[in-house]
């Protein structure tokens, strides 16, 4: 592209003068960028003959995995080649709202045809991703449905190196449409097939490993919509890091369980030889592909999957015990419902009894602690998510817990959940739920900073 279009999309040089202010800049400007990010057309072959058409980065979906340094400052031009607005969110990163990646919070969309920007200093470390934060609505082309989504994974300044290999896993659903469920007929997402990376068990390579080995784990849910419960037949996962952050107490575990955007590191000690399948608990959705074969060295027997025992997640066994008092700031409380909106339709969700954008915004003075007091009052779990921002876990069904990190908690079914986060990093920040249907109808509002 072509520059002379830019500049007309641009429009104004008062316009591009606030554009270099804020960090986006035109790219033919400028010396070339650190990283170069294509939002395209995608054709993938997820299983034979089952070919995804979708929307991808840099050719691919997922996208490549992005390694950046803990604070070395970074630009990256986004290339839209796609006919509609888009946007890249750096999920979990503590950066301007400018450059965050949601238009809510004032990011500037990179127009059909366009290129844009983005610099930042990348921070904190750990793994974090980065996806498209646009609006689908009933659109299921849009947004994550598609395969705009990699990983992001912040080196921190001293990496810890008590493993031998890291795998990257994404997980996925593909091709999704909205269909009647249940009694009351409203609308839900369903996914013919599913991946982890870009294919579905069974195609693609096993990840290949070795006996004795240590083996480092990224997962990430990519879901849209989905929850996802991961096992691996005689084995257990080590958890280190929950989104990124490292856990105060390090625990294995049979299964992990993940709402939609959530991180979860594990290691695993590869002790028992042959070729096993890790994949979603569930039958038929990893029957659908949500699996991948891991094979031990000079094994090529046919793979083994066995259930796993049905124990719930629990996120506070990876804190430490202990009541927090309440934060200076104070306590937020957050009621979530549901709006049962007609059969055939898509429900629409409430916060404090209003859908966004007419939520009431959350607002915080800067250095300030707060409390949010999550009251799920709806029959469905839900991640959410909260921006430019890291939150303690301080309470989960009851259960007090102290020093567990994260950006996306779950709050199931008719549960309450309470997490503390500072407000240290000021300017407009989102929190919403991360399940795309529930964000796309309502359950979305601002952080706003005062003063
Ligand atoms: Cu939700």
């Amino acid at each position: 592209m072509e520059r002379r279009t830019f500049l007309a999309l641009l429009g104004t040089t008062a316009c591009a003068e606030l554009a270099r202010r804020i960090g986006l800049q035109t790219a033919p400007d400028s010396p070339k960028a650190d990283v170069t990010i294509h939002i395209s057309p995608v054709e993938m072959e997820v299983a034979r003959r089952r070919i995804i058409k979708t929307t991808g980065y840099n050719g691919s979906a997922p996208g490549p995995v992005l390694r950046l340094r803990e604070g070395q400052p970074v630009t990256v031009d986004v290339f839209n080649e796609t006919k509609v607005p888009e946007l890249v969110h750096w999920h979990g990163l503590f950066i301007p709202s400018e450059v965050d990646g949601s238009e809510e919070e004032g990011t500037p969309p990179v127009p059909p045809g366009g290129v844009r920007r983005y610099s930042f200093v990348p921070r904190p470390s750990g793994t974090r991703w980065y996806h498209s934060h646009i609006h689908a609505g009933r659109d299921m082309k849009r947004a994550t449905y598609t395969g705009q989504f990699g990983f992001l994974y912040i080196e921190p300044k001293k990496e810890p190196g008590q493993y031998d290999a890291e795998i990257f896993l994404a997980l996925h659903g593909w091709d999704p449409y909205l269909s009647s469920q249940g009694d009351e007929g409203n609308l839900e997402v369903t996914y013919p097939v599913y991946s982890i990376n870009s294919h579905a068990l069974g195609s693609g390579d096993p990840v290949r490993v070795k006996e004795g080995q240590k083996v480092l784990f990224r997962i990430l849910n990519a879901s849209a919509t989905e929850q996802h419960r991961i096992a691996l037949p005689g084995h257990k996962f080590k958890i280190i890091s929950l989104d990124g952050n490292a856990v105060p107490v390090s625990r294995e575990v049979d299964v992990v369980e993940m709402g939609p955007a959530e991180r979860v590191d594990a290691v695993v000690v590869m002790n028992q030889p042959g070729v096993w399948i890790l994949g979603e608990a569930n039958d038929q959705v990893r029957s659908a592909g949500l699996g991948v074969v891991v094979a031990y060295a000079n094994h090529s027997e046919a793979p083994q999957w066995t259930a796993p025992a049905n124990t719930p997640w629990d996120y506070t066994i990876f804190g430490r015990q202990g009541e927090t008092p309440e934060p200076a700031g104070g306590v937020v409380p957050l009621g979530f419902r549901k709006k049962f909106a007609g059969n055939r339709w898509v429900d629409h969700w409430t916060i404090n009894g209003k859908s966004f954008p007419k939520t009431d915004p959350i607002r915080v003075r800067a250095h300030d602690r707060y409390r949010l007091r999550f009251d799920n009052q709806s029959d469905e779990a839900h991640p959410v998510h909260l921006h430019r921002h890291t939150f303690e876990l301080t309470r989960f069904a009851g259960k007090a817990t102290k020093g567990v990190m994260k950006d996306v908690i779950v709050v199931p079914a008719r549960k309450q959940v309470e997490v503390d986060f500072t407000a240290d990093n000021p300017g407009p920040t989102l929190f919403h739920c991360h399940q795309q249907l529930h964000m796309d109808y309502g359950f979305m509002t601002m952080v706003q900073y005062e003063g």
